[in-house]
């Protein structure tokens, strides 16, 4: 049977579907309102683990909404989290990907149904290339702005929103009170799902871009929208194509994750510990 998402019915309200979404995640978890929202990126998957103590786990597929997996047998999942300080945190380990090519809307479902279950602020993680030069592939770094080259938007009409302070100057001086030496910079969302040549680096670069990446643009915007404060990191996993002498390996990318990973994954649940 071929299970239609309601989302691409272009005449339903994508903002009743996150209510929706929101409602199933409430009778699933039994957890009426979430506090914050976290998506994990790659190299970022641990810190869940970190946060508190997971107090339930659902198959993203039983949410209203979700898409399907991109990688064959591996559903994403939603989780929710009682951290020590009493905040319930849900945790988006289901990202749908632009290159996905099922539209903006599916790409920001998870945030819209996150401040539909309450959440004021919303984290978002990623892995993605870095373009300055002193920045190491293991190293996380905060998004101060982005450069959104996708061409989309998931605004629908004549949706005018402020973007000034996107990613909350306050959130990235709160992670700076636990990790002084993060640096920032700004990230550059392109639509994958290969990397960039060379030359598109060099106009990411010229542009002003520090990061890229294939995710997070999208997903800000569509936080910022729905009135959430936002905190972004990327793990720099590999030197953006020309900035390093080799070409990039998606092995070298994982195995940057990996090594990478407990220390971010710290890093991350103390900055939520402390939000
Ligand atoms: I991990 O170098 C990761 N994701 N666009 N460029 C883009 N996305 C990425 C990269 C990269 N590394």
């Amino acid at each position: 049977m071929v299970t239609q998402n309601p989302l691409d019915d272009p005449a339903a309200d994508p903002f009743e579907i996150a209510r929706q979404a929101a409602d199933d995640i409430a009778r699933i978890t039994g957890v009426d309102r979430h506090d914050i929202a976290l998506t994990l990126g790659s190299g970022w998957g641990r810190a869940a683990e970190l946060i508190g103590e997971t107090t339930a786990t659902i198959p993203a597929t039983e949410v209203t909404g979700f898409s399907k997996p991109a990688l064959e047998g591996h559903a994403g999942t939603l989780r929710s989290i009682l951290a020590e300080n009493g905040k319930r945190i849900l945790v988006i380990g289901a990202r749908t990907h632009f290159y996905e090519g099922h539209g903006p809307r599916r790409v920001v479902h998870s945030v819209r149904t996150a401040a539909a279950t309450g959440a004021t602020t919303m984290v978002l993680t990623n892995g993605a290339g870095g373009i300055k030069a002193d920045w190491q592939p293991g190293q996380p770094v905060l998004i101060s702005d982005h450069i959104n080259l996708t061409g989309a938007s998931p605004l629908e009409g004549a949706t005018f929103i402020d973007l000034t302070d996107l990613y909350s100057a306050r959130l990235r001086d709160l992670a700076r009170t636990i990790e002084p030496n993060l640096d920032e910079g700004v990230y550059c969302q392109f639509r994958g799902p290969q990397y960039e040549t060379p030359a598109e680096v060099q106009m990411a670069k010229s542009f002003g871009g520090h990061i890229v990446g294939m995710s997070t643009a999208l997903e800000a915007i569509a936080a910022r929208q729905s009135g959430m404060e936002v905190l972004g990191f990327s793990l720099i996993t590999n030197l953006a194509a020309g900035i390093s002498p080799t070409p990039l390996s998606h092995a070298e990318v994982i195995e940057a994750g990996q090594t990478a990973e407990p220390v971010i994954s710290a890093l991350l649940a103390r900055v939520i510990g402390a939000l």
